[in-house]
């Protein structure tokens, strides 16, 4: 093995672009190569269960999959020349926050625009996705393997409510985003100030790897917000590349008088999101609670590799949807929780009264009846919780 970390993940990956983007603005070198490379193969696919990307193999021999566990390993390594973690509870619990949010909550915009705008976009998603696959397989062999991944991807694309029915409101919620956040971007070269955060590198996964790179979003974003795509050039780049920003503003987040820009990116996360991570958590109890024999440290499904446990219907802006639960998603709600259940009773009033303002109350207790864990790299459940 070399000496350098290896990523294994794919340009087009959503979630192999936050860690990609963590590397490179924390200035670590690191290689990149694809599911098809022989150590993925033959060492790391045995050991992590399932065919995912992005998987970290370090330089001692330590595996780890899941783009969450990436960074918080590497963090815990000491790797970041910028903290990850924001040090005031405050901004660190909106921090986890984007972490949910970034990887779960724009997912529907994500697959959207890259799945449901085949004359501008397939030839492009059919070059990304040879990249899976070693370089020698012939075009005849590639349209076989293509026509089974993007298959697989086009029926996720729906589980996850991106239906062409619902285009129009995913549209107009995802210009809203852009919309936001190119405000919130004129006075802050990142989400939580002036140094990048998880906050940033989480909305890489969706903002990079599917909307700043596909064809049709690349277009919509260069166009409607084109501070929001310098914003992901900056979080992909080792430079600190923010001129438009005037040296003298620099100073850091106030907790107790938060930005109007952040607190209305808040707000959008409350009604683009708290609906349906509700609905998620509701039907997970009612899950476990018909599963009430489920062993600790396991998925309690016939397929340790399995990642959903069912569909939940809630009410999202106008409309009715159905998506596909993942238990992954408390995984990451727990985190936030943990936090503000650890805080001290000061930054707990001042978290909550924010939350409360913004319509996010509700996620501080939306508990599962079971924590999820990570155990030989899969997310299982474990012991109910008294
Ligand atoms: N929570 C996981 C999600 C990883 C994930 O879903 N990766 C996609 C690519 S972006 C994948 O490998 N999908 C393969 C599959 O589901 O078969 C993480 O952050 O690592």
């Amino acid at each position: 093995m070399s000496g350098l970390y290896k990523l294994f993940g794919i340009p087009s990956s959503l979630y192999t672009a936050k860690v990609r983007s963590y590397f490179r603005k924390q200035a670590i070198p690191f290689e990149e190569t694809g599911p098809w490379d022989q150590q993925y193969q033959q060492e790391v696919l045995p050991q992590i269960g399932r065919m995912i990307m992005p998987v970290l193999a370090c330089p001692d021999g330590t595996v780890v999959q899941d783009g969450a566990d990436i960074l918080h390993h590497c963090s815990n390594a000491g790797l970041s020349r910028y903290p990850l973690l924001p040090a005031s509870p405050m901004l660190r619990s909106i921090a986890y926050l984007f972490e949910l949010f970034g990887g779960e909550g724009l997912l529907r915009a994500a697959m959207h625009y890259r799945w449901n705008f085949d004359e501008i976009n397939l030839d492009t998603i059919r070059s990304e996705f040879r990249c899976l696959f070693p370089a020698h397989v012939s075009d005849a062999d590639y349209e076989n393997l293509w026509q089974a991944a993007s298959g697989q991807m086009r029926a996720a694309t729906t589980f996850f409510g991106a239906s062409v029915e619902n285009a129009t409101v995913i549209e107009s919620a995802y210009a809203e985003f852009l919309r936001l956040l190119s405000e919130h971007l004129v006075e802050y070269p990142y989400i939580l100030g002036f140094e990048p955060t998880l906050a940033d590198f989480s909305l890489m996964g969706p903002m990079y790897g599917h909307l700043y790179r596909d064809p049709h979003p690349a277009q919509v974003m260069r166009r409607t917000a084109p501070r929001v795509a310098r914003w992901v050039e900056r979080v992909n780049s080792g430079e600190e590349n923010r001129s438009e920003y005037a040296q003298a503003a620099m100073t850091p987040m106030n907790d107790n008088q938060l930005p109007d820009t952040l607190i209305q990116l808040l707000e959008f996360i409350a009604t683009e999101y708290l609906p349906e991570i509700t609905a998620h958590v509701t039907f997970a109890n009612q899950w476990l609670d018909d599963q009430p024999d489920l062993s600790a440290g396991t998925n309690g499904l016939d397929d340790p590799a399995q990642r959903f446990i069912g569909m939940a219907e809630f009410e999202w802006r106008d409309r009715k949807l159905t998506t596909v639960v993942m238990p992954y998603r408390f995984y990451l709600l727990q985190v936030l929780q943990s936090h503000y259940d650890e805080a001290s009773h000061e930054a707990q009033q001042t978290i909550k009264g924010v939350y409360q303002r913004t319509g996010l109350a509700p996620l501080l207790n939306l508990r599962t009846r079971r924590p999820v864990e990570r155990r030989n790299h899969l997310e299982v459940w474990g012991e109910p919780i008294e």
